[in-house]
């Protein structure tokens, strides 16, 4: 008898209209225009309950109301412990060198395939409901549905992590967490647990200094990094192991907000990020990135001056460059939230063969972390084949029963070795995974922290010095801001005593910032080294020239000259930016009688929404709109925030002459399309410290 195999085979359920797999055993929805209860039952009235009469009591009896309310009750499932707020999206993984000579995993060897991939990017400390732009690290996961089994990269937008050993990870998170007594606050690190904790555990020092930075606000999903952090292990034919860690480089460069910037965006849009994800894959502008990977022998490792198995240190790039063998693309959002973003589940001990673990203690307690959240979280072992999260190659095993089982296998032998079933699944030696033949140490049993793991200091310092100096203010500042929400004053102190020995300089500003004394250093366990300056650590400095992904604000009134309009509309869609325009009201008139519907009205849609703003607008409409204080705001924030304004005549003489707006570079008028243009690629940063009171 043939046996029918199919419910193992998710690709063959495939759900075409979505295209990323189906509902095994039920009809797709969709498939009929009738309403029908979850028994398939057509449902004739869903406006009214039944009665016993016109205004009687609802009658228990009706299966409709209590399928449909019980059904309800029951929508939620418990959010993620960390990285509760996320957004994904689909698209592809296309291989553009093969890493042949090292590992056997198909996804790297084989060149010009492209490879079906999920994305999800999180906040890590705020709730599902949170905003999107707090200063916070940003999770950014990818799922490869491989020939060989599912990938899953795990990784952060910063290459270095918090703790060195996963034991500390619930302590980490409870201290960053809203406190326990109060409930607040949401999404935030400035408060007195987190400090408290991260002055007491120096090793969290390197994070900590990028969280300060600018990196801790990315501007859009499209616009940040991506890291494995851990050293991961690739294995090639031969058996033979090279190190590699795995980074994600944006083709719109990497590009962050302004502190100010990010607090005015979440209260005026909590979505920012999210919405940006979504309308530049409507638009058609798809976020793409690089895969870079670092690759080492253990040799070469052996030669670092820090511990390649220790997460909170990175490796520059001067000293292992990132070779890029591929490219990512974004090009689909997904068809429903809570079935593909809410439940998908990424686990870093998801690998094809080929790619294997190291020993970095931090990665070994994550391998047994996300497993046991999930089960909790998605509430029974087979939530592997939920379509988001199931495999779209042939996938087989003899696990059965559980909550929610979806495969119905037709055998009775559901157990190895067994000689029942000729056409069961069996072990290959072959094809199967394998883990690196690594011959250990005999150690001696102990809960130890290795010394190379001591130096806490010499990365912060080497990151700190290699920034720009409008990204060392910005740290300084960030340091200032959230350490003055801190009350205990001896958490504030330990702080300082710790950027004493990451600089000098750095301190100083801090503490003077804050108007406290500088206390003694903290104590240093290893020597704190001056290690070679890394520029690729820098974003200002890296800002590309490019207006790819970005977003221009044009501010138009009634009797506005459409053909000024259409002229900058078309020269920023020339260069790859989205527009939207911005009025007083929702629907407007310009002065060849078009009407037109505006994006957004000023009070909905600030500047802080736009890179680069433009004002046209005709003196009767800019007299009336310099009494608002949303428009006035308008300008003066993206002034303040180092944007580039092209300005028309009436908007000159009626608004930015009631403002501290000074006519700098970029600053000119509508006539200066060309250089209005080229500016918006980028921020004045000479500007920012006329504007801002920066530490
Ligand atoms: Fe996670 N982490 N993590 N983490 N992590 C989770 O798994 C954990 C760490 C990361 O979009 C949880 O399914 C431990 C480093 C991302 O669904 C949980 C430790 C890195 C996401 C968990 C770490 C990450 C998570 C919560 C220290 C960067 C979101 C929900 C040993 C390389 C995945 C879940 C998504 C999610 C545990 C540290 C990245 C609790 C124990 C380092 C991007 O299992």
């Amino acid at each position: 008898m043939k046996k029918n195999l199919d419910h193992n085979d998710p690709a063959k359920n495939m759900n075409t209209e979505r295209g990323n797999g189906g509902e095994p055993h039920q009809r797709a929805e969709g498939d009929t225009q009738v309403l029908t209860t979850q028994q398939g039952v057509p449902i004739s009235d869903n406006q009214n309950s039944l009665k016993a009469g016109d205004r009687g009591p609802t009658l228990l009896e009706d299966f409709a109301l209590r399928e449909k309310i019980t059904h309800f009750d029951h929508e939620r499932i418990p959010e993620r412990v960390v990285h509760a707020r996320g957004s994904a999206a689909h698209g592809y993984f296309e291989l553009t060198e093969s890493l042949a000579e090292y590992t056997t995993a198909n996804i790297l060897t084989e060149t010009g395939k492209q490879t079906p991939v999920f994305t999800r990017f999180s906040t890590v400390a705020g709730n599902k409901g949170s905003k999107d732009t707090p200063r916070d690290v940003r999770g950014f996961s990818t799922k490869f549905y491989t020939d060989e089994g599912n990938w899953d990269l795990v990784a952060n937008n910063m290459p270095i992590f918090f703790i060195q050993d996963a034991i500390k990870f619930p302590d980490l998170i409870h201290a960053v967490k809203p406190e326990p007594d109060r409930g607040f606050p949401q999404a935030a690190s400035a408060h007195d647990t987190f400090w408290d904790f991260v002055s007491l555990t120096p090793e969290t020092m390197h994070n900590v200094i990028w969280l300060m930075s600018d990196r801790a606000l990315p501007r859009s999903f499209s616009m940040m990094e991506g890291f494995s952090i851990h050293s991961f292990r690739l294995i090639n034919k031969e058996g033979k192991s090279t190190f590699v860690r795995f980074h994600w480089k944006p083709v719109a460069g990497v590009q962050s907000l302004i502190w100010d910037e990010a607090v005015k965006v979440s209260g005026a849009d909590p979505d920012y990020n999210r919405r940006d994800l979504f309308e530049a894959i409507e638009a058609g502008d798809y976020p793409e990135w690089q895969l870079g990977v670092q690759l080492f022998t253990e040799e070469e490792a052996d030669k670092f001056p820090f511990d390649h198995l220790d997460a909170t240190k990175l490796i520059p790039e001067e000293t292992v460059p990132v070779k890029i063998i591929g490219k990512l693309v974004l090009n689909r959002y997904p068809n429903n939230f809570f079935a593909e973003t809410e439940q998908v589940a990424f686990c870093p001990s998801h690998v094809p063969p080929g790619i294997d673990f190291s020993n970095d203690p931090l990665l070994q307690g994550r391998l047994f972390s996300y497993l046991d959240t999930q089960l909790s979280r998605l509430g029974s072992p087979n939530f592997a084949q939920i379509p988001i999260n199931a495999p779209k190659c042939p996938f087989a095993n003899n696990q059965k029963d559980g909550h929610m089982q979806m495969r119905v296998p037709k055998t009775r032998a559901l157990y190895d070795p067994q000689s029942l079933d000729p056409e069961r699944p069996r072990e290959s030696e072959e094809k199967g995974f394998k883990s690196f033949d690594e011959q250990l140490d005999d150690g001696v049993k102990g809960r130890v922290r290795a010394e190379s793991f001591a130096d806490h200091y010499s990365q912060p310092r080497m990151f700190y010095r290699s920034q720009t100096p409008a990204e060392q203010a910005h740290i300084a500042t960030a340091y200032t801001f959230e350490l003055s929400k801190v009350d205990t004053p001896h958490v504030r102190t330990r702080m300082l005593g710790h950027l004493r020995q990451i600089d000098e300089e750095l301190a100083s500003r801090v503490a003077k910032a804050l108007g406290m004394e500088l206390p003694e250093p903290a104590e240093a366990m290893a020597p704190v080294q001056d290690l070679a300056l890394s520029e690729p650590l820098q974003t200002i400095g890296r800002t590309p020239k490019t207006l790819q992904g970005r977003m221009i604000g044009i501010l138009v009134a009634e009797g506005s000259k459409h053909s000024e309009i259409k002229k900058f509309e078309e020269a920023a869609m020339k260069e790859g930016a989205r527009v939207k325009i911005v009025a007083p009201n929702k629907e407007v008139a310009l002065d060849d009688g078009t009407r037109i519907q505006a994006d957004e009205r000023v009070s909905g849609g600030p500047s802080v929404f736009f890179d680069a703003v433009v004002s046209i607008i005709m003196p009767d409409q800019a007299k009336k709109m310099a009494k608002d204080s949303a428009t006035l705001d308008w300008f003066n924030d993206a002034y303040v925030h180092c944007k580039a304004i092209a300005y028309c005549g009436a908007t000159d003489e009626f608004i930015l002459s009631k403002l501290p707006v000074k006519k700098d570079a970029f600053v000119t008028p509508l006539a200066e399309l060309d250089s209005f243009i080229d500016n918006a690629k980028q921020r004045l940063w000479e500007r920012e410290p006329k504007v801002r009171d920066l530490a």
